[in-house]
Formats: structure tokens, C-alpha cells, sequence
């Protein structure tokens, strides 16, 4: 009898494992467990004219692709979408563009009155023109909710916390059972990788590492890291771009107790180019901060081979309150060991400035 129990034991390990092993999911499992992705755009009027699937401004590289092959499931699924950009592509962009040869996106000059589906934001403020008067059908994002976007019917709105809007969208085409194409791939998984810096960053979920790896099979992508690096090697020059064109190439405004601000993200390759950059536009924010029109300013840049980063902060308080958000200020510059995300920086930024507003809002009342 006793002889039995340490195989016994190891039947219901097996068993146990199995369970767990058939809990991941997978792209079969989402195909066979999901409710049909189609069924939620019966809900919705597309109507007749053309419906623009657009991202932020300035766009990046998940704004515009997610904003190309959501269009491209859209029309898959009889809807006639088609994708817009809010301002023109960074080299990154151009360069999955080129790359995976699809054309660029034409401008969407001014929203008002048009039917819109936003992808990666869900706010005005980082909306094309127009957008507080434009029809907006879906939201499809994976940022925090900032509540701004009205819409006059019920809408498909989708907001998943994952690193990236194309992981959403590649869930959608497996939920609709349309085959993602070469080209497709290739611009989800250049999204993808530029949103997560190749999966590295703390924003990356199990269900972005899925994607990836579905994709760079079905882009023809071999060596993933390769191909990110190559990528960012004709972004991170950025070659004929002014101080003023680097700071604003990836950048948000925010608004919180009165208080306006905005945080731009620059990236560079090595840490000598990191503190280069840190120099360079530094001296220009310095100069210029007058003329931003912004309460406070934040310069977060990192650098691929070692993922540290500083946050340099501009205006009345900005290095204050910074300081009472991150652990290592050093004047007006914050050091991180490892980079984080701007939602995570504005995450812990945004109750600090709210807190400061207040203080200064009660010493102005006196
Ligand atoms: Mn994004």
C-alpha cells in the first residue's frame, strides 16, 4: 500500500499541472473560448460615410499602426474605416512603415462632425482637432482613464491595462477569426515593441509577450531584438530635428488642481547620448520655458543599454513635487535605476502636483 502513495502523489501533481498548463491562454484558447468580437458592433450605427480610426497627437508608433490594422479589422468586418494620423509619423514609425511597406496614414485635419474610433488615448487634450465635435463610435486604449471623451450613443469602449493598444487589437482579430496578414503583423509588432521597449518595460503583461511572439512569426520577423534596435537606432538619431522637435516628438500634457502640465519621454541608445541629450535640451527648456505656455514641465529620458533614466523638472514647484514622488531627486533631476513608464511617472507626479496646487491655492486665498 505504501509503495502507491508516492505515485498516487505524482498522478495528481500531473493533474494539477495539466490544469494549470490549460489555464495560459493561448491563441487557440481565445479563439474557442471567446464570445464573438463581431457581435459587439451590432450595438453600433457606423453609418454610411467613412469612419476614421486615429490616434494622438503627436502620434507614435502604436497611435499609428494600431490606428492601420485596427482599420484594416474593421473593414474586414464590413465596416468602411480607414486610418488617419493626427501630425506626421517619427523616424520610428517611417521606419515599421517601410519596413513592412505600408503607406502613410493621410492627416485627419479636423475631426468635427466626422465618425471617429480613438485608439491609445481617451482624452481630448491628446485628440486631433476637432474631436470634442466628432461622432467617437469605439475607444480602443490601454492608458488611465481620464474621462474627458463624451460620446452621444453607447460605444465599444476597450481599455485593457496591457503595455500596448496593438495587443488589444491583435485579441480582436483572434476574437473575429480574421487572419492577421504579413504586413499587419509587422506594424502590431513594431507597436508593440516601441510601447514595452522590446517587452523590458514594467508596463509589459503576459498577453503582450504572447502577442509578440505570435506576430514575429507571422511578420517574418527572425531576430526580434535585431529588428527592435534597428528601429530605434533611426529614431534615437534624430537626424534634422531641432532641440524643440526632439522634446515635443513624444509628449503629453496633463491638467490636475489648475496645475497644467507636460511630460516628454526621449530615448537614446547609450548613456552618453542620454546625458548629451539631458544637456542639450535641457539648456533649450531652460531658455524657452516661458514661451510652452505649461505651469510645469518634466524631461524624462532613458537609454537602451543600461534602462536607466533621469526625469529633469522645469517651472515653480515642478522639481518639488517631483522630489515627493521618486526617491532620488538630485537638484531639479530625478535618477531611476530602471526607466518607467510616463503613465507611471504621472501616476506618481499627479497627486504630488494636485497637493502642491492646493497648498498654493490656500497661500494665494491668504
Ligand atoms: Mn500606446
Amino acid at each position: 500500500m505504501q509503495k502507491k502513495k508516492p505515485s498516487l502523489l505524482l498522478a495528481c501533481a500531473l493533474l494539477l499541472f495539466g490544469l494549470l498548463v490549460s489555464c495560459v491562454p493561448t491563441a487557440d484558447a481565445i479563439r474557442r473560448n471567446s464570445v464573438s468580437y463581431p457581435a459587439y458592433m451590432q450595438g453600433i450605427d457606423y453609418g454610411k460615410d467613412t469612419v476614421y480610426v486615429i490616434g494622438h497627437k503627436p502620434p507614435d508608433s502604436d497611435s499609428v499602426c494600431t490606428a492601420i490594422a485596427y482599420a484594416n479589422l474593421k473593414r474586414k468586418l464590413g465596416v468602411n474605416a480607414e486610418a488617419r494620423i493626427a501630425s506626421p509619423v517619427n523616424a520610428e514609425t517611417a521606419y515599421a512603415l517601410k519596413y513592412f511597406g505600408v503607406k502613410e496614414p493621410p492627416p485627419l485635419e479636423n475631426a468635427a462632425g466626422k465618425s471617429v474610433i480613438l485608439v491609445d488615448h481617451n482624452s481630448f487634450a491628446q485628440a486631433a482637432s476637432g474631436m470634442d465635435k466628432a461622432n467617437i463610435l469605439e475607444v480602443i486604449d490601454h492608458h488611465n482613464l481620464i474621462g474627458d471623451v463624451a460620446t452621444a450613443a453607447p460605444a465599444y469602449y476597450r481599455n485593457l491595462p496591457v503595455g500596448c493598444a496593438s495587443t488589444i487589437v491583435w485579441l480582436e482579430y483572434l476574437e473575429a477569426n480574421v487572419p492577421i496578414e504579413k504586413d499587419m503583423a509587422g506594424l502590431m509588432l513594431s507597436a508593440i515593441l516601441s510601447d514595452t521597449d522590446n517587452l523590458q518595460s514594467s508596463t509589459a503583461t503576459d498577453l503582450d509577450r504572447q502577442a509578440v511572439s505570435d506576430l514575429v512569426k507571422k511578420a517574418g520577423v527572425k531576430d526580434r531584438t535585431a529588428y527592435f534596435l534597428a528601429m530605434e537606432e533611426d529614431f534615437a538619431a534624430y537626424r534634422n530635428m531641432s532641440e524643440k522637435d526632439i522634446f515635443y516628438s513624444d509628449y503629453k500634457e496633463f491638467k490636475i488642481g489648475g496645475v497644467s502640465y507636460g511630460c516628454a519621454t526621449v530615448l537614446a541608445l547609450t548613456p552618453e547620448k542620454r546625458q548629451d541629450l539631458e544637456k542639450r535640451l535641457g539648456d533649450w527648456v531652460l531658455k524657452n520655458l516661458e514661451t510652452q505656455n505649461m505651469d510645469m514641465l518634466f524631461l524624462k529620458i532613458h537609454d537602451l543599454e543600461t534602462y536607466k533614466a533621469t526625469i529633469s523638472c522645469y517651472g515653480d514647484g515642478a522639481a518639488e513635487c517631483a522630489a515627493a514622488a521618486f526617491p532620488r531627486a538630485d537638484g531639479n533631476k530625478i535618477l531611476l535605476d530602471r526607466n518607467l513608464s510616463r503613465k507611471k511617472v504621472v501616476r506618481l507626479l499627479q497627486p504630488q502636483i494636485e497637493k502642491w496646487a492646493a497648498a498654493h491655492r490656500q497661500k494665494d486665498a491668504a
